[in-house]
């Protein structure tokens, strides 16, 4: 018995030998396959889970510059919206020409930027349009005060219908100062500008107040709607 599973054994042996070496012959060619390395088992660390790509998360979207006047009381200051023609060089006389649309701001604080966003409920208009921007002033005490007005294209600063500050024309910002007195209470300021070419626009009014050597944005609760 022991005899016979010898020799099968060894038979198998032959017929393997004999199929290993039929498939290194090829094209009538000897092909030498290497017999298989034997490995030391290797001790491979546990795969870490599969990192889940996470999207960057947007930032939260900055507000419209101007939004409508009704659905935020906090923004006091006024701007009548005018479409302008095609290269228009100067300020208009918006007396002559009819608003679209009413809109309010908080903060005369229009840093130097493009502009692309438009307006909330008109398509379409980010270069060639004026705006008409009015509000009350509450002056706490009487004094010297310095204006300073920065825009990109033209704008004007008039204060009880008196022109302050003329910084017109199609230009990139310009920043322009002036000093006035002012007596306590209430007054009219009336900022005309506009937007020439897209895309680039600024439109910042600050004050100096007496005694003060910064500059500032007027604070909120002294800006009143007109
Ligand atoms: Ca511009």
């Amino acid at each position: 018995m022991r005899f016979l599973m010898t020799v099968s054994a060894s038979f198998l042996i032959i017929i393997q030998a004999m199929a290993c070496q039929k498939s290194s012959f090829q094209r009538g060619e000897a092909v030498y396959a290497p017999p298989p390395r034997l490995q030391d088992p290797v001790e491979t660390e546990p795969l870490p889970p599969p990192e889940t790509t996470t999207l960057p998360t947007p930032g939260p979207t900055p507000p419209p510059l101007f939004q409508d006047c009704e659905k935020d009381p906090e923004r006091q200051i006024v701007a009548e919206l005018f479409p302008l023609p095609q290269d228009t060089n100067a300020l208009p006389d918006f007396s002559q020409l009819k608003a679209t649309k009413k809109l309010c701001i908080k903060q005369l604080d229009i840093t130097n930027r493009d502009f692309k966003e438009g307006f909330p409920g008109v398509d379409d208009l980010i270069e060639w349009f004026g705006l008409d921007i009015r509000f009350k002033l509450n002056v706490p005490v009487q004094g010297e005060y310095e204006f300073s007005l920065n825009s990109d294209d033209g704008s004007r600063l008039y204060i009880d219908g008196k022109e302050i500050i003329e910084n017109d024309f199609q230009h990139s910002q310009i920043r322009k100062s002036k000093q006035i007195t002012l007596t306590p209470g209430l007054h009219e300021v009336r900022i005309p500008y506009f937007q020439g070419p897209r895309y680039s626009i600024a439109l910042e009014l600050q004050w100096k107040m007496p005694g003060e050597s910064a500059l500032t944005y007027i604070p909120s609760n002294l800006i009143l709607r007109p």
